[in-house]
Parts: structure tokens; C-alpha cells; sequence
């Protein structure tokens, strides 16, 4: 079987969990362990590459480092981001000399990451053959595929905090990171390539795929950001496999992050409900067959196979069920 799964950082690192919990590790060459057999199945994440930014001269590509720490055992499960054991020297040495940006936490093991995947882009290799360079260590046993392997970050526009009058346009890690969002916001932006191409492999595991799944990720920064990826829209609209979302919020809130104040921002209700119209129904316009959503909330989506089930991902295992729920919904054996 193969499952195909949209995801951006923390959210989606845990759902991938469930999703290897119930298949077992993919039996891509690169990322098989050491004696690690391969299985039956195969599951490739589309991760997205809106967060990623160029800080003191290192690329980071935060979803896709949290999916393979996450996926790899070495992520800090506590922050939801970064590595386990982390120590700051580095961090605290640059704001020293007074380095700009002092507000973000680079971690020294994280850092070794960064280095890694900066001098092999500077040496010419995509981000997708980066990622599989970086998985040969951590054996996510899932492929991850950035959504592009062009520059296609997530910038916000914003009242500037020294002149309220005039607008403009800040990275989403400073909005997300130094401002926590808490700042009079007008709406998101993709900057960078100007025909950003979807990652070699991306359309394949879209189109080849028995099922397509939406992780429980921010519907705007995440999966939004990754659907902006010209191509990638399109070919969940003509797969022939299903695409089944799980909805990111229990009760109407999101568990962890900020994905409400990135819904009031494009004027999205957060709600089950209004997040599956967001998605559509790809009878309309839309990309979704199927919408799985908390017992703690309703929703009627025109056109969209609407299913209850507990979305509370406490452990691989109930994350597994999860993916079964989803496959049972749109008539999909696993
Ligand atoms: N999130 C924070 O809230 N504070 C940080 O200092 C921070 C540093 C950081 C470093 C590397 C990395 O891969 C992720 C990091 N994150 C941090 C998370 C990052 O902002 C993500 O983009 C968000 O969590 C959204 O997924």
C-alpha cells in the first residue's frame, strides 16, 4: 500500500509516527536503516518548506528537521522542535557579539544539521537529495520530500512595530518566533523562486498514491503553504487515490501552535468545520473526499465524507488508528 501524506512541523511529525506505527518502515533504499527490512508498504511525507530561512548564514528547514528528529528519536519532545540533550553555546557566543537574530534558538547539535545541509547546497545538491544525505543518519524509515526544492518561504505582513502607519513584509519566524504572532497581521506571502517546481517525486507520490492524507498540520502555514507550491493543488484534484484531512483542532482549538491566529489572519473561523470548507471538496473546487474530526466539534462540508473519531494523538498507537479511521472512510483496506 502506499500513503502519501501532506504534513508541516510538529503535528505532522506525530502523525507520521502513527502513520509508520501502522505500516511498518518504507522500503526507500535511502532511508532504510542498517538491516532494517523493508516492508510491503510505502509512505512518503510532502513536508513543508515555508518555514525555512537562511540565519547566520545556515539554512534551516525546521518541518523538515522536526519530522526527522521526530521520526529518527531525536527530537525534543518537551519543545516539539530541535534536539534532545540540546546545549546553546553557539547561540549564546553569537549574541556576544551581538548577532543578529538573538531571538532564535539555534541549538549546537542542531546547528551540526544546518552545516551539513549548507555546504551541500552551496556544493550544488537539491534539498531533496540533502534530506536523503540527512535521513541516512536518522532512518526516519518514511521518505520525506520537501514540497519544493526552491526557495518558497512564508513571509508576513505587518504593521512595522516602529512606524504603525506603514506595512511590511517580516520572515515567519520572526513573526512566529520573536513576535509570537501578537502583532496586528494582514496576511502571508510565499517569497522566493519566482516558478517554484514541486520536489522530483512529489507529483509521483500524489498521483501513484492509494490514499492521500492531510496531517493534522496548520492549515494555512503548513498545508497551505505547500498547496501554494504551483502543481501540487492540482494533482490531489486528479488523483485517483482519495484524500482524506484529519482536522487540527479538538473542541475548536489547535492542541499546540498557533494555527488559530493564522486562520484569523485570512479570515478563517477556527473550526473543524470552517478549516474543511477551507480544504473543499474536490466534487467543487476543493482537494478533500474525506475529513476526520474530533467528537468535540461538528462540521457539514458540501460534497466531503464527514467522519467523528478521536484525534488526540497520545502514541504512535492511537495515531495508528487514526490512519485506519481515515482509510475506513473513504473505503480504503489497510
Ligand atoms: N520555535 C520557537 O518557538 N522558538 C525557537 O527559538 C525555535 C527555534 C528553532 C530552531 C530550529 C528549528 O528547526 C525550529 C525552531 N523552532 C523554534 C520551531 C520553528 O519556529 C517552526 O517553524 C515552528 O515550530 C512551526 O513549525
Amino acid at each position: 500500500m502506499k500513503i502519501t501524506v501532506l504534513v508541516g512541523g510538529v503535528g505532522g511529525a506525530r502523525f507520521l509516527q502513527g502513520v509508520r506505527e501502522l505500516l511498518g518502515r518504507t522500503a526507500f533504499p535511502a532511508v532504510l536503516g542498517e538491516g532494517s527490512e523493508p516492508g510491503p508498504h510505502s509512505v512518503t511525507a510532502i513536508v513543508n518548506v515555508g518555514d525555512d530561512a537562511w540565519m547566520h548564514g545556515v539554512r534551516i528547514c525546521p518541518d523538515l528537521d522536526t519530522c526527522m528528529y521526530t521520526l529518527g528519536g531525536g527530537i525534543d519532545t518537551e519543545r516539539g522542535w530541535g534536539r534532545v540533550n540540546e546545549t546553546w553555546h553557539a547561540k549564546e557566543e553569537l549574541a556576544a557579539y551581538g548577532a543578529d537574530p538573538d531571538w532564535f534558538g539555534l541549538g549546537d547539535r542542531d546547528l551540526a544539521t544546518h552545516l551539513i545541509r549548507t555546504q551541500m547546497l552551496s556544493a550544488g545538491f537539491a534539498l531533496s537529495d540533502v534530506t536523503e544525505a540527512l535521513c541516512r543518519r536518522w532512518d526516519p524509515g518514511v521518505r520525506l520530500l520537501p514540497a519544493t526544492n526552491d526557495r518558497h518561504e512564508t513571509h508576513v505582513v505587518v504593521n512595522d512595530p516602529d512606524d504603525p502607519d506603514t506595512k511590511r513584509a517580516i520572515h515567519f519566524q520572526e513573526w512566529w518566533v520573536r513576535h509570537r504572532a501578537d502583532i496586528p497581521t494582514h496576511g502571508f506571502a510565499q517569497v522566493g523562486a519566482d516558478d517554484p517546481a514541486p520536489a522530483p517525486g512529489v507529483l509521483e507520490a500524489i498521483a501513484e498514491a492509494d490514499i492521500v492524507l492531510l496531517a493534522p498540520s496548520n492549515p494555512v502555514v503548513s498545508i497551505g503553504a505547500i498547496l501554494s507550491v504551483p502543481g501540487i493543488r492540482g494533482a490531489l484534484r486528479t488523483t485517483a487515490a482519495p484524500v482524506v484531512g484529519i482536522s487540527p483542532v479538538i473542541g475548536g482549538h489547535p492542541l499546540r501552535g498557533m494555527a488559530d491566529a493564522c486562520l484569523d489572519v485570512i479570515g478563517v473561523e477556527t473550526s473543524a468545520e470552517a478549516i474543511g470548507d477551507y480544504y473543499g471538496a474536490r466534487s467543487g473546487n476543493g482537494i478533500l473526499d474525506g475529513w476526520l474530526i474530533a467528537p468535540e466539534d461538528s462540521a457539514t462540508v458540501a460534497g466531503v465524507a464527514v467522519r467523528s473519531v478521536p484525534l488526540l494523538m497520545t502514541d504512535p498507537p492511537t495515531t495508528a488508528q487514526m490512519v485506519r479511521d481515515a482509510c475506513e472512510l473513504v473505503d480504503i483496506d489497510v
